[in-house]
């Protein structure tokens, strides 16, 4: 493959309720890239009613993490469907094990980490309804449904995310900072960490699409350079 076919590897990570999924929407709209979400997985699975979904639907809705190997063997296994696409992963890896596991397959070009205060946090997901089934995302304020209470689409109820209560809420939170710290400091090692530190989304936007394109041109250029912008 000649470089001008270089393929980006990126990752998406901040807290829960940070913007990632907002945001991923936007890139993937941008840049023509094909986003994995774990959550997404996770739900599906739950969903379907899968072996994984059930103990995942149980881990989650204390707050806890899915174990490593489990989340690692599945994330990887649908990576192998996007082989020849750019990819984003939105929410994996989350711990340092889950990201060694992935050096080992893919070089990752670029993190975007999201730093958004923990006030800011809280109204998003106070302010958060899901339609389960699609996993479409709106907020009473910044992305509201047409009508009030229901999906654009379908017109089925919108619900409040199970683990979106305040106390797992607040499990999710510490389990995030505990296992992702390690993670991000393993990133800015490796030099391809940018992180972005706000409260809006819309106003993130801009900086993220000028370190995307930029990104992009460079691994154009240099497909085999590591050293980020
Ligand atoms: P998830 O599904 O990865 P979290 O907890 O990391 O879940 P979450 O809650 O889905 O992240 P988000 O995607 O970062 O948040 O945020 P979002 O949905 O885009 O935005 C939150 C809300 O704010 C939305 O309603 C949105 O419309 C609104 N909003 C966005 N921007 C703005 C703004 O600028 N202004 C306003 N007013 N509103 C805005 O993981 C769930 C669970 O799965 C397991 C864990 O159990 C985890 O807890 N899991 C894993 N376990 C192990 N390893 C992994 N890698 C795992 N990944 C997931
Ligand atoms: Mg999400």
């Amino acid at each position: 493959m000649g470089p001008s076919r270089q393929l980006l590897r990126a990752v998406i990570l901040g807290s829960p309720g940070s913007g990632k999924h907002s945001l991923s929407l936007r890139i993937v709209k941008h840049f023509q890239l094909k986003k994995l979400s774990s959550g997404d997985l996770l739900r599906d699975n739950v969903l379907r009613d899968t072996e994984i979904g059930v103990l995942a639907k149980d881990l989650m809705g204390q707050g806890k993490l899915i174990p490593d190997d489990l989340m690692t063997r599945l994330t990887l296994q649908e990576l192998k469907n996007l082989t020849q696409y750019s990819w984003l992963l939105c929410g994996f890896p989350r711990t340092l094990a889950q990201a060694e596991a992935l050096d080992r397959v893919h070089q990752i070009h670029l993190v975007i980490n999201l730093n958004v205060p923990f006030e800011v946090i809280m109204q998003h997901l106070d302010a958060r309804w899901v339609h389960p089934a699609s996993g479409r995302v709106y907020d009473l304020e910044f992305n509201p449904p047409k009508v009030a209470g229901t999906d654009d689409l379908t017109g089925e109820l919108l619900i409040k995310r199970e683990d979106d209560r305040p106390e797992t809420l607040i499990k999710r939170l510490r389990a995030y900072e505990d296992q992702t710290k390690p993670v991000l400091e393993h990133y800015q090692k490796k030099g391809v960490l940018e992180t972005f530190s706000g409260t809006d989304t819309n106003k993130l936007w801009p900086y993220i699409h000028a370190c995307l394109q930029a990104k992009l041109a460079q691994i154009h250029q240099h497909p085999h350079e590591e050293k980020c912008l």
